[in-house]
Parts: structure tokens; sequence; C-alpha cells
């Protein structure tokens, strides 16, 4: 293959972008080596099995992909906000919503969201580590193997371009010849065996590692959350493998799983596709419903109103989750009677989703309520996340859904419920859990203007969205005429999209502000929550808990602390037991990005022969024997006396 046509060339934007990447990485190199960072980073990060600096990695690349795929949105909406625009054309219209539906579902939302699960869970549990630290670490570096795969298409080879749904016939071969549909292939491919074993990560951590004491309905709910979203993600991640599968085997093979005419099937691709999509949709959801349950029962100074109900709701969607997936394709051939259970399970949803809104609003009742960031963003999430629901009801019912069926009412529903649900939610957890990772808060003030910026930018970029649909204007149309009388709505909703833009600018001004100015020492518990992980210092020290706590009740850290029950014996500090650092993972997963994009290329020689980084990682691994250190006594006992002041 020539070099012209690896590299995307001829068009100003994508040239420009393809210069300002290339600078970036050659001055973070040239920084690096400048700070001589590159044996800590090695050290400290890139190796490490800790599951609290696993979850900084994650939501570090859930940021910059939030970045992406946020440009991406702009684009999309400085091309839509006048009629007749002539800023992207049609191809390249297909290309940025395809990459901005991919990224923001499988490399912003799930890294953020498995991110704060890593930080958190096992310290809310009382645990030292996950259940397979090392594991973890070959989860993020696929990942994120996977993520940077992904994005190199834009720079090279191509950008896929047939919707993150990636229907058949449209991806196949014959309509979508270019590398850019193999890349969508390979690389969810990488990052979605990382998230799987994520998933069996959590199971097994929440089963087995709990503290003493810690019974199933003593967790606190964002555990229970993680726990169900863990075993959502063990019975659909498999589905996508198998769907990407026969996607790659089609069209890098030649065989014709998706092909009517050779026999295929291009409805086994939806199936699948949805099969495993509308869990997803879930997956990325519960978690944030288990964050603000957490934030809202703090701040409302309130223990969490139906903690039981909330459990068996959280239980109750999960179920229902893997029952709904055919109202993603009402429209496209099924009998009266199927569309008739599907519109019923749909339906359902609604009932524990409703209860969890009642929960919170009752939790809220007569609560000495803290507007401080976290509750803000808990507070708006209700609200807006409800319009997101009662759209979602009227979609569910089929007949109705003829009309609505793929136009910007769609597109506006499900931004209100995936920006409340998990861009909201991910905020207020940052806010919220940034001094157990940090040690220090991020600024109230400024984070105000992020809330109200970022809050009020989004409802103007998407209810207009809702009329220009009802109105007909189709999902993924590029252009449209002056007569539709779309353009005053579509020219707010862009400008919304700029203030939306603007909250985000904050957040990270807010980032760089509080690293620089922020008091430091806030103590181990500066919201006065009800959760384990505030019993031990911020930031969290590597060892978690110098002794394992001992749990009696639900909210068992808030009773010990009124009754002042959470000193340390110094007779209690014992040598712990840490797991080392490991190479393999990163080793691994450079490799399978390697492999994956020769694979993409379909030059399977090289393919091949990488290969053999992938064996050689895994029998690197097969023969370490490492199996851990222990931190000696005086030192943890150091350390403690640093936050506690005396010991008992
Ligand atoms: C940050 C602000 C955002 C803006 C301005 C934005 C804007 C848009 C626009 C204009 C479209 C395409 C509409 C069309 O022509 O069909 C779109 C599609 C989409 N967006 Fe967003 N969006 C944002 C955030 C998000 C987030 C946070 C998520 C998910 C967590 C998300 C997921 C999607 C998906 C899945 C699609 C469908 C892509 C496809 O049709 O294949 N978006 N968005
Ligand atoms: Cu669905």
């Amino acid at each position: 293959m020539s070099l012209d046509k690896l590299l995307v060339t001829g068009d100003p934007l994508i040239l420009f972008s393809q210069i300002a990447i290339g600078l970036t990485m050659v001055g973070l190199v040239a920084l690096i080596t400048y700070l001589k960072r590159w044996k800590w980073l090695w050290n400290e990060w890139f190796t490490t099995v800790d599951h609290k600096k696993i979850g900084i990695m994650y939501i570090i690349s859930g940021v910059l992909m939030f970045f992406r795929g946020g440009v991406d949105g702009l684009l999309m909406k400085a091309q839509t906000s006048r009629p007749d625009m002539e800023f992207l054309d049609a191809q390249h219209y297909d290309e940025i919503f395809t990459t901005h539906g991919v990224i923001m579902i499988l490399f912003m939302a799930m890294p953020m969201l498995i991110g704060i699960m890593n930080v958190v869970v096992p310290l809310q549990i009382g645990a030292r580590d996950v259940a397979f630290p090392k594991l973890n670490a070959l989860s993020f570096w696929l990942f994120f193997a996977g993520a940077m795969l992904f994005n190199l298409s834009f720079v090279v080879g191509g950008s896929p371009d047939a919707g993150w749904t990636s229907y058949f016939p449209l991806a196949g071969k014959e309509f979508t010849p270019g590398v850019g549909n193999n890349y969508y292939a390979i690389a969810l491919q990488i990052a979605g065996i990382g998230t799987l074993a994520t998933g069996i990560n959590f199971v097994v951590t929440i089963t087995k590692m709990r503290a003493p004491g810690l019974k199933w309905m003593r967790l606190p709910i964002f555990t229970w959350s993680t726990f169900v979203t863990s075993i959502i993600i063990v019975a659909a991640f498999p589905i996508l493998t198998v769907a990407l599968a026969y996607m790659s085997l089609d069209r890098l093979f030649g065989t014709h799983f998706f092909t009517v005419a050779a026999g295929g099937d291009p409805m086994l691709w939806l199936n699948l596709f949805w099969l495993w999509g509308h869990p997803e949709v879930y997956i990325v959801v519960l978690p944030a419903f288990g964050m603000f349950s957490e934030i809202i029962a703090t701040f409302a100074r309130k223990n969490l109103f139906g903690y039981k109900s909330m459990v068996f709701a959280v239980v109750g969607i999960a179920f229902l989750s893997m029952l709904v997936w055919v109202h993603h394709f009402y429209t496209m051939g099924n009998s009266a009677a199927v569309n008739s259970i599907f519109s019923l399970t749909t339906m359902m949803i609604a009932i524990p989703t409703g209860v969890k809104i009642f929960n919170w609003l009752f939790t809220l009742r007569k609560g000495r309520i803290e507007f401080t960031n976290p509750m803000l963003w808990s507070l708006a999430f209700i609200p807006c996340f409800t319009i997101g629901g009662v759209t979602g009801v009227m979609l569910a019912m089929a007949a109705a859904d003829y009309q609505y069926h793929n136009t910007m009412f769609l597109v506006a529903h499900f931004h209100y419920v995936l920006i409340p649900g998990v861009v909201f939610a991910v905020f207020a957890a940052v806010y919220y859990w940034w001094p157990k990772m940090f040690g220090f808060k991020l600024n109230e003030k400024i984070g105000k203007w992020h809330f109200w910026l970022f809050v009020i930018g989004f409802n103007f970029t998407f209810m207009p969205m809702f009329f220009v649909g009802l109105d007909g204007m189709s999902r993924r149309m590029y252009t449209y005429s002056e007569s539709t009388g779309w353009g005053a709505w579509l020219g707010f909703s862009a400008i919304g999209s700029l203030v939306m833009a603007a909250g985000f600018a904050a957040f990270c001004y807010n980032i760089y502000w509080s690293f620089r100015y922020a008091e430091r020492n806030v103590g181990n518990d500066p919201w006065n929550a009800r959760t384990l992980e505030w019993a031990t210092a911020s930031p969290a020290p590597h060892y978690n808990f110098a002794k394992v706590p001992e749990v009696d009740s639900l909210d068992d850290f808030w009773y010990k602390k009124k009754a002042g029950k959470l000193g340390l014996k110094k007779s209690d500090i014992k040598p712990i037991h840490m797991p080392s650092n490991s190479w393999t993972p990163i080793f691994i997963s450079v490799a399978f990005g390697i492999v994956g994009f020769f694979l993409v290329f379909e030059w399977f020689t090289l393919a091949i022969i990488s290969s053999v980084l992938i064996i050689i990682g895994l029998i690197a691994n097969t023969f370490d024997y490492d199996d851990g250190y222990h931190i000696p006594a005086e030192e943890v006992e150091e350390e403690e006396r640093e936050w506690r002041g005396e010991l008992e």
C-alpha cells in the first residue's frame, strides 16, 4: 500500500489534526525525557496492579476520549447549525457521527465508570485490592490498546463510517470497502476482551472479598450497582465478541454471515448487536444510579430511603435489560405480536426506574440538603434523566415508534438518558471521590461555573432536537434546506453545544487550579459521608486499610463515627501482603494492538509474525512466580500516625 493511501490526506481539517497530533506526541516524549520521568512512569503507573492507580488511568483516558468525542459532537453541530451549510461533506459527517458514537459509549463512558468502580469498590468493601490485580491491569491496557487503535483510524487508513451500530449490509465489504470498518471490528474486540475481564474480576471481588460482617444487604448501594453491572457485562459482552468475530470473518476472510445472497442474514447482526447493545446502555447507567444514591444520601444527611427496594430495582432493571433488544428495530418487519411483547417488556423497565426516582426524592424529603458540587449534579440529574426516561416510554410504543424511528427525536432522547445518566454522574463522582484519590477537593466555585454552563448548555443543545425530530428531521442527516424551517432550532442548539463545551473547559481548568492551589490535608472524611472508603486516609494509602474493618450494620462507618469507635490499636498493625507490579499486562496489550493494526490492513503475514509477541507475553506471565511482598508493620504504623495522630 502506498503512503498516500495509508495516511488520510487531502482534507485541511485532518491535515491540521495530523500535524497537531504529531507535535503533541513529540512534545510529550520530549517533556517526559526532559523531566526524567520515564522510570517513574514505568514503575509507578505502567506496570502497576494497584486498583486505585488503574482507576485513575481509566479516568484520565475517559477524559481524553470525552474531549475527542466532544469535538466530534461540536463539528456535527457546526455543520447543521445553518441550512445548506458547507462545512463537512456527507462522507465526513458519516465518519464523525460514527466515531463520536463509538468513542462516547465504549471509550468514554466505559472507562470513566470502570475507573470509578476501580477506585471506589475495593475501598467500599474493606478490601486491599480487587480479586485479580494483574488481570485488572490487563483489562485496562487492553481497553487502552483498543481505544488507541480505534483513534488511529482518524489519521491512518480512514475512519469507520457506518454508524456506531454498523448495520449490515452497509457495514460489509461491498458497501464500505476501506479499512475504516476493520478498525471498528478489531479495536472493539480488543477493548471488549478487557471489559469482559473487568466484569469477571468485579463479580469475584464483590462475592469473595467483602470485609467480615459485610453481608449482601449491608453492601453500599454503589457496590451493589457495580456487582449487578458486572453480571450484565459477563452476560452481554460475549455476544459482542461473537458478533464482532463474524463481522471480522465477513470483512477480512470473505465469509457471509450477514449476506442474504449467500445464505447469511443481516438481521443476525442486528439481533446480536442489540442483544449486547441494550444491556450495554444499562451497563453504563446502573453504576451512575449507584453513585447518585451515595451522594444524595450523604448530602441530604439521611440514610438512603428504601435501600432494599433500591437493590431489587437494580436487579430488576438488569433482568429486564436482557429482554428488550427488539425495540431498536420495530420497523424492520417483525410481526405485530413480537413488537407488542417487546413494547411491554420495554415499558416494564419504567417501573423499577420509577421506584428509584421516588426513592431519591424521598431521601431528599426533609433532608438538610447541602448544595455541594456532587450534590448539584445529582439534583440536576433527576429532572433531566426523567425527560430522557419519559421520551423513552414514548419510543417504546411500537406503533408510535413508526413515526419517531431514526429521527432526531431519538437522538435527543438517548442524549437525555446518557448525558445525565453518565456524564453528570461521572462529574458528580469525580468531585465526590476526588479527595479519596488525591487528598484535596476540587474548587467549589469553579465547579459551579462548570455545573451551570454544562447543564444549561446541555438542555439548550438537545431540547430543540426533540422538536425538529417530531417535525420529521431524520437522524444522521448532514444537511437540510431553508424551507424545512429547522434552521433557527438547530442554530440555537449549536450555540448550546458551545456553552456545554465552555462548561467542560471550566472542569479542566478546575483540575489545573486545584492541583496547584487547593487546600491540602482535608482529612479522611471531608464530606461527612456514610461508607467505608471514608474510614481510611485521603488519598487512600497503598494498602487501603491498616486493619481490615469489621462491619456490623448498613452504614456501619456512619454509626461507628458517631460512636467514636474508629481508632486503631497499635497491636492490630501487622505486616501487609501486597501483589507486585508486572510488565506482562502492558506488554501483551501492546502486542494485541500491533496484531490488531496488521489485521485491520489485512497484512496477514505480519499479523501472524507479530502474534508471537502475544505468546511470548503469555509464556512470560505463566512463569511469573512472584507472589508479592510485605509492607513492614513499622511502615504502616508511620503512615497511619501521619493522619490519625496518636494510635490507641
Ligand atoms: C458532549 C456533547 C455531545 C454532543 C454535542 C453530541 C452531539 C451528537 C450529534 C449531533 C449526533 C448525531 C446526530 C445525527 O446526525 O444523527 C450524536 C450522535 C450520537 N451520540 Fe452524541 N453528543 C454529545 C455527547 C454524547 C455522549 C456523552 C454520548 C454517550 C455517552 C453520546 C452518544 C451518541 C451516540 C451513540 C450517537 C449515535 C451515533 C450514530 O448515529 O451512529 N453523545 N451526538
Ligand atoms: Cu434499547
